[in-house]
């Protein structure tokens, strides 16, 4: 028995995203449905996921569902106490788990106006105050990320971890609506867009179903920038 990962569509599930990425990026061998946000078929494929009401949903190898991805990510590091989810640095780790505990709890007002569609990038999606607020704040914990934990490379608390996971959807926003950050953030942004699993989830989710009509925005679109 492997692990059966449940995901919707990769174009907009950016929990999905998540989820797959704890698998992928770090070896974990998985099985993996993929649903459709919105359709009958979801709470049907959920149905079998009991008592997951949303995705990503996993089947442990023991037949137990993990269905919130701070947990998958806890148990996945559990279960794999060498493949490096956390930082192995204990106050590199610390770091991470507060990144990870805060992209879960908040950030609503990025993920309200800005949710995740890999499949268009818009020039200007004229972000409202409380938008700006949040991008303030990631570059706030980003840079403090870095001082803490002393990475000088591409990622937050050294090498690529849960914390970066639990970014890369944000990384996605700011580069499919053109957000206004730093250079230290858009470094970071073009970090996750050249991330071998990301570029491969990003490559599936072109034709992985048909566009969402909730995701459509009446946004000037540039082209998806490259990495
Ligand atoms: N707290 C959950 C959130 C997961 C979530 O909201 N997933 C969305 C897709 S990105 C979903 O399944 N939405 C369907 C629904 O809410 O009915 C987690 O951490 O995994």
């Amino acid at each position: 028995m492997t692990y059966d990962l449940c995901i919707a569509d990769r174009a907009y599930s950016s929990w999905s995203l998540r989820g797959w990425l704890m698998f992928d990026a770090f070896g974990i061998t998985h099985d993996l449905t993929v649903t459709r946000l919105y359709e009958p078929g979801f709470a049907q494929t959920l149905a079998q996921y009991f008592p997951a009401k949303t995705v990503p949903a996993v089947r442990m190898p023991d037949g137990l569902v993990v269905s919130e991805s701070l947990a998958i990510a806890e148990e996945l590091a559990t279960r794999h106490p060498d493949a490096g989810l956390w930082p192995a640095d204990p106050r590199a780790r610390a770091v991470a788990r507060q990144l990870v505990s805060e992209m879960h709890a908040g950030f609503m007002a990025l993920r309200d106006h800005c949710p995740m569609n890999l499949r268009v990038s818009y020039a200007d999606c004229a972000p409202p105050e409380p938008v700006l607020r949040d991008l303030a704040r990631l570059a706030l914990i980003w840079d403090w990320a870095r001082q803490e934990t002393g990475s000088t490379g591409p990622w937050l608390c050294g090498d690529y971890s849960l914390a970066d996971v639990f970014y890369a959807p944000v990384a996605a926003r700011i580069a499919g609506y053109n957000l206004p950050v730093g250079e230290a953030e858009q470094a970071y942004v073009a970090a996750h867009l050249a991330h071998p699993s990301f570029r491969r989830w990003r490559e599936a989710s072109l034709s992985d179903g048909p566009d969402q009509p909730f995701y459509d925005r009446d946004y000037p679109q540039r082209p998806w920038p490259s990495a």
